[in-house]
């Protein structure tokens, strides 16, 4: 018998491949991720804007994430979590630079990707993060060079943590005859020193 429970995913959300992080925490219209610095965006908040995760600040989280994005599936492959690498390079970075108060940012092409509301840089996620959150407002976007508008695919994000975290309401027997014999050792090490 083992008292170890398969994980329970308490929340999931989905990432589309289209989720462009410089336009976090914009207003609906602002513009981002033209081909060159100073171009005119191509995307466009809110339908390429990254996805809004609100969490319990302090509090521990595990996110997986699963599923796969591509810039176009008839050319490139379509990158798991962790992304690839953009035409031979291991990272491609943000082609418009810095924008909309975000920096510029290198990640494997196609990547999960963070941003923390009220900070203005950027990180990598991947396939599996576990973490304390600094603040309630996290987005989630993919990685890649320039407009997001025509990327394919999504990942799905299962976390466990937070007050979702899946707590018994009450110990189940194995779990309290564990906890006895956890004491009665402890007790047996304490006789000895
Ligand atoms: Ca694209």
């Amino acid at each position: 018998m083992s008292i170890i429970a398969s994980p329970v995913f308490a929340s999931s959300i989905v990432v589309p491949g289209t989720s462009d992080l410089w336009l976090a925490g914009t207003a609906a219209g602002t513009v981002a991720s033209g081909l060159t610095p100073g171009s005119l965006g191509v995307d466009v908040a809110p339908l390429h804007a990254p996805v809004a995760v609100f969490l319990n600040v302090g509090q521990s989280y595990e996110f997986f994430a699963s599923g796969c994005v591509s810039n176009d599936p008839t050319i490139f492959p379509c990158y798991g979590p962790d992304g690839g690498p953009w035409l031979g390079d291991p990272t491609v970075h943000h082609f418009a630079l810095a924008e909309n108060g975000i920096d510029d940012f290198n990640a494997p092409l196609n990547s999960l990707i963070g941003l923390w509301a009220g900070s203005s840089t950027p990180f990598f996620v991947g396939s599996h993060w576990s973490f304390v959150a600094p603040t309630s407002l996290l987005y989630l976007g993919t990685m890649d060079g320039w407009g997001w508008l025509n990327n394919w695919g999504a990942f799905l994000i299962e976390w466990d943590g937070g007050d979702n975290r899946e707590i018994p309401e009450t110990p189940e027997p194995a779990t309290l005859m564990l906890i006895g014999a956890g004491l009665f050792a402890l007790a047996r090490m304490r006789r000895r020193t």
